[in-house]
């Protein structure tokens, strides 16, 4: 295990992650410093906590001379490597490893980590639940919210540590080795970040880079880019489906979702699709994602059944919001790309008017006009990335730019007639307009529910 006691530790970004960082490296006798390019009021809250616990902050930028003499740097995810600062100091060899890295060198027990570009936050819940269900010690952390670092103190070595895990997170692991991995699909996204695609794709394989023979990955068949990471796995690959019979693995058959340990061995009966609580058929994917995972945990199929059964929709996952007036409001905040945002449209018939926009990350919106066309009815566009994706759909719905989510509403809420769908899916990240994905989402049910409060749409 790694010794921190009376090392000097610099931790980069004060968020969650930095927060929980700092703490467990002081807590272990580090000298800690954290920096932040936020402003010392904006961090306020958490300041003077850190100063008592004797870790010194630095705000307002990182400085030059602050990352110099330091023993080690550890980087929240948000923080992209090339920044001046971290491309000097790893230019000069100076360590620099990401939370998740740190939190893997200390976590006891076995892991389950779970990536993919979407259903990453449902697939790592419902793990997590039918875990639970099936008796075993289980904790559940990552990029759901709750930093790796912050599981450390209550792991054990006979429990599970069920982990969201992202790219920015998997970007800089070293030694980070989940007995389970799975990868439930991989599209484009964070391409601002990442610079292109196979950096990306890059990225999402490390969480099998270190795995062995003893290990599981569990891969979706259905999607080739995932597919294809079969090919540079040292572990035993298993495969999930929800259109073809897999060797090993789960997969969909004649309506019932079905296990196969080995390529040998009968199919075993976990579950009807119908039973299924969640919308969508990519939750179907999710499910059968979660229930190879959990098999090759141990947990019984009876357990698992029950628990996939009991599991509701994550908040801000295509999150049912309120049906007013014969018109349903379903919260997709989460959907912060394309692939995501075309996935909640296909989870509707059609009648859609669809909430889209946000911070732009370098998307192809064009990818949308084949399933705008078919199903939605009306674009309500919004912040920074409106008018590129007004330019992108072209004519594949009627759209228009209403510039924020509120007057977007009112629109939507207007045209919408009884049987149709007001569906916030925006495509984009929120930071042009909010302060994350769960405060768009909030901000989004909190316009619904007021309107409905006031009988703004009682249709007089
Ligand atoms: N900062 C700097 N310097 C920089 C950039 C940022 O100091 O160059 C500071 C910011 O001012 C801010 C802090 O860094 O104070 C933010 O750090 P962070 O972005 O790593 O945020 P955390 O609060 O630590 O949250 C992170 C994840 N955030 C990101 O990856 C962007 C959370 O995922 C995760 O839940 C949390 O750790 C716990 O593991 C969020 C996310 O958007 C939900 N993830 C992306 C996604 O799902 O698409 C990957």
């Amino acid at each position: 295990m790694m010794e921190l006691k009376g090392k000097k530790v610099l931790v980069v970004g004060l968020g969650k992650s930095g927060l929980a960082a700092s703490l467990f490296l002081r807590h272990r006798g580090a000298q800690v410093t954290v920096s932040d390019v936020r402003p010392a009021e904006a961090l306020a809250h958490d300041i003077p906590g850190l100063l008592e616990e004797g870790i010194m902050v630095e705000t307002g930028g990182h400085g030059l001379l602050t990352f110099r003499r330091q023993d080690l740097i550890i980087v929240s995810p948000g923080v992209p490597l090339d920044t001046p600062e971290l491309a000097q100091v790893r230019k000069f060899g100076r360590p620099v490893m990401g939370e998740l890295e740190l939190a893997s060198r200390f976590l006891k027990g076995k892991s389950l980590a779970i990536t993919g570009s979407n259903g990453k936050t449902t697939t790592t819940s419902l793990c997590g639940e039918i875990l639970i269900a099936g008796g075993l010690p289980t904790q559940v952390g990552g990029n759901i919210g709750l930093p790796v670092i912050a599981l450390v103190e209550g792991s054990r070595d006979d429990g599970w540590s069920v982990l969201e895990v992202s790219s920015f997170q998997l970007e800089t692991t070293e030694q980070f080795h989940p007995e389970i991995a799975v990868i439930l699909n991989i599209t484009p996204d964070h391409l601002d970040r990442h610079g292109s695609f196979e950096n990306y794709v890059a990225a999402k394989e490390r969480i099998f880079a270190n795995q062995t023979a003893d290990d599981a990955l569990v891969l979706n068949a259905d999607d080739d880019v995932a597919m294809r990471a079969a090919a540079r796995a040292h572990s035993r690959v298993f495969w999930f489906s929800r259109t073809r019979i897999v060797r090993q693995g789960a997969f969909v058959h004649e309506g019932a979702i079905l296990f196969r340990a080995t390529e040998q061995s009968a199919p075993e009966f976990i579950m009807r699709v119908e039973s299924v609580p969640l919308k969508g058929t990519h939750n179907v994917e999710n499910v059968l994602a979660a229930v190879c995972a959990a098999r090759l945990a141990g947990v019984a199929p009876e357990a698992i059944r029950s628990a996939v059964e009991r599991f509701q929709a994550v908040e801000h996952r295509l999150e049912f919001v309120a049906a007013i007036d014969g018109v349903e409001y379903y919260n997709d905040s989460k959907a912060t790309n394309v692939d995501a945002s075309l996935k909640a449209i296909a989870a509707f018939p059609g009648g859609i008017h669809l909430i889209l926009g946000g911070k732009d990350k370098h998307s192809d919106y064009r990818l949308m006009r084949p399933l705008l066309k078919e199903r939605v009815k009306a674009v309500y566009a919004i912040g920074a990335a409106a008018e590129k994706i007004l330019s992108q759909i072209e004519d594949a719905s009627p759209a228009r730019n209403y510039g924020t989510l509120d007057a977007a509403l009112s629109a939507a809420a207007e045209a919408a007639l009884p049987g149709e769908t007001i569906l916030l899916a925006p495509a984009c990240s929120s930071f042009d307009q909010f302060d994350n994905y769960e405060h768009r989402g909030r901000t989004f049910k909190e316009l619904v529910m007021a309107r409905r409060a006031s009988g703004a749409w009682q249709g007089v």
